[in-house]
């Protein structure tokens, strides 16, 4: 029996998950929400609020408590923590953990007799960390870009030009308002490292998928860039870990989570990626072909990519494909609440709303429409309210604004996943939104392509398992392919061929609602 373990740190909670390498299948799986379980750190979802200036940070200490309560939480739902092989996570992307010398030391001598969260109390030289949330650092953007000679050359070494939530400018920030405890610093891990260190007991190293959310990593050469590195810091290169392929090895679990848990000695640690591309392995996205669109508070589009392509617009990110080569993430804020936000201006309800959508034909007689209530990011432009073209009057007024609202969104994700040059097979649909088969088919007819509905839950997690079963050799890439196959097995919802050129025209006109 070769078991595997799979942890997603994420921003609200903490998942755990056992995975069956023969079987193909997920046993158990436990779950910790910060807000609901850790109150002690008033962080009710997963970030101290009232920042300032964009500030979102939270406290490095309730991912070490969370951790620990979610592998206690496991060990109850009875499973076989022993017969665990190998380990393997993810973190939310971007966010920074910041070690002191006692911090780096504190790693490699775990007392199975404390908590962990006693035990790196006064380890940090920065007491809280910032996650990816935290918007305060566009000055320190456009000071890197400068050095640099602009963005486009940061998103051609990067992947992305210079963003707020990205470990490079959090960095720079810390070290130009607290320039001693930058100096007190002596190792700048990720989340995803910084979980894969209290695992392993060691200083473990960053991989090229969450390396790559950094602003710092060259996808050229896949180390850091030298230019970066100067700057975004003094002496950083000194304080970050070395990067190397995902899947890496990082060495044998800590005797402390074999005393305190049970997990079994041989068990090896596996390097830990950002959840985005854990989630990748865990929808079985990693070969190029599969497109995920996942539909949430923000949609995001994500795929494999062969070539480190970067975006012109400098919209979209490059992070590496955990499984060799890179991928493309791509995020739209305007997601769900905007759909909602529309869905709510009409007075419908989820079936009134899929119901006007289908009274009214596909291109929605020429009215086109992005429904952005707030900042976007892809483009990136202030909205306050939808720009629309094509409308007899006010967008409100009129039932076909459904229609006009959802492909608006995906003709607008079409135009900017364009740079990525990807020829979906399928699109996989995931999230809330997905069910609806109203925005499936138009999902469909948008792309052009095949739309699968994928229920995979807790695809980061999972993704972590299936990365730790194919390190250790104990999971067949067949058995992987099963797996998905049948989460995936529902009916495909075809494109209709005849509107192709409806949507390539409505698709110029959308761009023409973009700011010039
Ligand atoms: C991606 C991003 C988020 C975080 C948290 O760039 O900022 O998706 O990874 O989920």
């Amino acid at each position: 029996m070769a078991l595997t373990l799979g942890i997603d740190a994420s921003t609200q909670s903490v998942t755990a998950l056992v995975f069956d390498c023969a079987e193909g299948k997920i046993l158990q799986k436990s779950s910790v929400n910060f807000g609901a379980d850790l109150p002690q750190y008033k962080a009710p979802q997963g970030f101290i609020p009232g920042g300032r200036y964009g500030k979102v940070h939270a406290d490095p200490r309730m991912w070490l408590d969370g951790l620990e309560l979610a592998l206690g939480r496991l060990r109850e739902t009875g499973a076989a923590l022993d017969k665990i092989t190998s380990i393997c996570g993810a973190g939310q992307q971007h966010g920074t953990v910041y070690l002191n010398q006692k911090g780096l030391e504190q790693l490699a001598s775990l007392d199975p007799g404390k908590s962990l969260h006693d035990q790196f109390t006064g380890c940090f030289s920065r007491s809280t960390s910032p996650i990816w949330m935290d918007t305060s650092t566009t000055e320190q953007c456009r000071a890197i870009e400068e050095q640099l000679g602009g963005a486009m050359e940061v998103c051609r070494r990067t992947g992305s030009i210079a963003i707020e939530r990205f470990s490079g400018p959090q960095i720079k920030r810390f070290d130009g308002h607290q320039p001693l405890a930058y100096v007190q610093t002596a190792r700048i891990h990720l989340v995803s490292s910084f979980m894969a260190s209290v695992l392993s007991g060691t200083d473990a190293p960053i991989e090229y998928g969450d390396g790559a959310g950094m602003n710092l990593l060259n996808l050229s050469t896949l180390d850091w860039d030298p230019e970066l590195l100067m700057a975004t810091g003094p002496g950083l290169r000194e304080k970050l870990p070395p990067v190397v392929p995902s899947q890496t090895e990082v060495g044998p679990v800590a005797a402390y989570f074999v005393k305190r848990y049970g997990i079994s000695p041989q068990a090896k640690v596996v390097a830990f990626t950002g959840d985005n591309p854990s989630s990748l392995v865990g929808m079985g996205a990693t070969q190029p072909g599969k497109v995920v669109i996942s539909l949430g508070t923000s949609d995001t589009f994500f795929a494999a990519m062969p070539e480190p392509l970067t975006d012109p617009n400098g919209w979209g990110h490059v992070f590496g494909n955990p499984l060799g080569g890179f991928m493309t993430l791509q995020c739209f804020i305007n997601g769900s609440l905007a759909r909602e936000k529309v869905r709510d201006a009409l007075g419908l309800d989820w079936a009134g709303f899929s119901e006007a959508i289908a009274g009214t034909p596909a291109g929605a007689e020429g009215r086109r429409m992005l429904p952005f209530f707030g900042p976007e990011i892809s483009p990136r432009m202030n909205a306050e309210a939808p720009l629309t073209s094509g409308f007899a009057s006010d967008w409100t007024g009129e039932k076909a604004s459904a229609r006009a609202c959802v492909e608006g969104q995906f003709l607008n994700m079409r135009l900017c996943s364009e740079w990525m040059q990807l020829k979906p097979e399928v699109i996989y649909l995931t999230g809330g939104a997905s069910q609806n088969d109203a925005i499936a088919q138009i999902v469909a007819n948008v792309f052009q392509a095949g739309v699968k509905r994928l229920s995979v839950p807790d695809s980061v997690a999972l993704g972590g398992a299936l990365r730790a079963g194919l390190c250790s050799g104990d999971l067949d890439a067949k058995v992987m392919d099963a797996f998905f196959e049948e989460a995936s097995s529902g009916a495909i919802v075809e494109p209709d061929r005849e509107l192709a050129e409806v949507y390539a025209a409505a698709a110029r006109e959308i761009r023409d609602l973009w700011p010039a």
